[in-house]
This record gives structure tokens, sequence and C-alpha cells, in this order.
């Protein structure tokens, strides 16, 4: 039984230095735990040997699962698509046969009602600033306005993500660098974004991913012009960034899956990066919308 131990021990040790840091989470996303690694170098620790308790249980819809977080309560999430939560497993391990794949949004705002919501039907919270307005069914922001998916927090897009958004932009803003939608952590780019450079007047898709613990970037660039809506898709299949601007598409080559990040999915501004003008019709798939 010792022996046993030390070998579980000493193979949970050998997964995290040999960089294998990621963890999965309720089977619906993964931990990167090299973020929070809270062992600093030469400090020894110690791996319990009594299993976790399941930090999950059931909702009452299969598809979906509670997620317990302190000073948050149960937070309900979604499997992964084509699976169902079991509650023995403590994760989304059941197939669900009777799937047809259909790619549809996990978060949609679509500011057509008074109130600033996710509409997707997931009922995912969206945190307002107090400056974002809804202003004729499109939200409007000023340069200090965000919206933050708070949800979406050290969760793991994987290797299959889509985003589309709408956008009008006005003249203005303190930055030249305005953000329609990202999870940049102070001044590191999002490892999702879309922003705008002013300078070039180009919108600005970027992905950051993971292969082993090598971090990879992937940055398209497309013209836009003020005063017009216009519509815009990042995309990442795991092996390539399609940006579509208009119907008009450029790629870049990128691999692994898109690296975790503590913010949330902030829009309309992200560490100071405020955008001026109106979002609208912003979705966010975990599967490729072609
Ligand atoms: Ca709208």
């Amino acid at each position: 039984m010792t022996r046993l131990l030390t070998f579980l021990t000493m193979s949970a040790l050998l997964a995290v230095t040999k960089g294998q840091s990621q963890m999965d989470f309720a089977g619906t996303g993964q931990l990167d735990i090299s973020q929070i690694n809270p062992f600093g170098s030469g400090i020894m620790f110690m791996l319990t040997t009594t299993q976790n308790p399941c930090q999950s249980r059931p909702h009452h819809e299969k598809h979906m699962y509670e997620h317990f977080i302190p000073g948050f309560d149960w937070q309900p999430r979604l499997c992964p698509p084509g699976t169902l939560y079991s509650a023995e497993a403590c994760a989304c391990h059941n197939i669900d046969l009777r799937q047809v794949f259909v790619c549809r949004p996990e978060l949609l705002i679509d500011f057509n009602s008074d109130t600033i919501d996710d509409s997707s039907g997931n009922h995912i919270s969206i945190g307002n600033n107090g400056n974002v307005v809804n202003f004729q069914n499109a939200g409007r922001f000023d340069g200090t306005g965000v919206l933050a998916a708070f949800q979406y927090s050290k969760q793991s897009f994987g290797t299959k993500l889509t985003v589309t958004l709408r956008f009008y932009k006005s003249t203005g803003g303190a930055s030249n660098d305005q953000v329609l939608i990202s999870n940049c952590i102070g001044g590191r780019f999002g490892s999702v974004e879309i922003a705008l450079d002013l300078q070039t007047k180009e919108i600005v898709f970027r992905i950051e991913s993971r292969v082993g613990s090598i971090t990879e970037q992937a940055e398209v660039r497309q013209p836009f012009t003020e005063g017009v809506w216009t519509n815009v898709k990042l995309m990442y299949d795991g092996s390539t960034v399609t940006a579509e601007v208009d119907g008009s598409t450029k790629t870049a080559p990128l691999q692994g899956n898109i690296n975790t990040r503590y913010n949330g999915i902030m829009i309309g501004s992200c560490h100071g990066r405020g955008f001026v003008g109106y979002i609208d019709d912003v979705h966010l798939y975990r599967c490729l919308l072609k």
C-alpha cells in the first residue's frame, strides 16, 4: 500500500514536472495550473491521496451541470457538445446518442431588451460597469464602458471556438487600441481577442495557444471603415485562425489549445483599451460555425 501511494505521488509529481500542467475540469474544460502554481522553486509539497469531493452536481437539463464556486454558490455550466453529465463520474462522461450536432452559441448578447443579458438560454451572467447602455437595439460604448462574462475565467476553449459580432466605430476614444472583445490580463493581449488599431485602421484578430509548454500566437489584420456597421468573425479550429470581415477571409496557422486566462471575457474594453462606438450581436460558440 505504501509503495502504491508512493508511486501515485511520484506519478503526479512527474506529470507536473514534465509540463503536463493541464488538469481536467469536470470534463468541460481545463484548469491551467501553470498560471497558479503556488509551489515556489525548491519548496516540497504534499499531494493528498484522499479523493477530492465532487464539486459539481446534476442540473435538471442533462446537457448541463452545476459547479460550486466559493462566493458565487452553484453556477450552471454546459457540458461539451454531445455529452451528458454523469453524477457517478462527477463529469460530462455520458455520450448523448440522440444528439444531432448543431453549432449553437453558448453566449449571445443581442442588446434587444432593456437589460443587457445573455439570450442564448444558458443564463450566463453579464456584468456591466454601468457605462454600457442599449441604444436602438445595440450596445453603446463611450470608451469607459465594459461588459464582462466572468464565467469564462480559467475556462479553456480548447481547439474549437467561434466569435462573431458586428460593430460601428464612432470617432474618438482615449486609446488608439480599442477592444471589441478580449480576455486580456494586464498588458497581455487576450488569448481570444478582436480589437481595433486606429492608427492603421485595422481590425486585429488574435488567438494565443499552448503546445505543450510553448505559448504561440497568431495575429490576423483586416482593414475597417469608421461610421459603418461591420460584421466580423474569429474562428479557431486547432490548426488555423480564420478572421472574416464582411465575408472577406484571411487566415493564419496556429496549433494547440487556446490558453486559459484568469479574466473572463470583456466586451468594449480591456486594460484601459476602451472602444467608442456600438457593438451588437455578440455570439461565442465552442464549435466551428461554418
Ligand atoms: Ca441588436
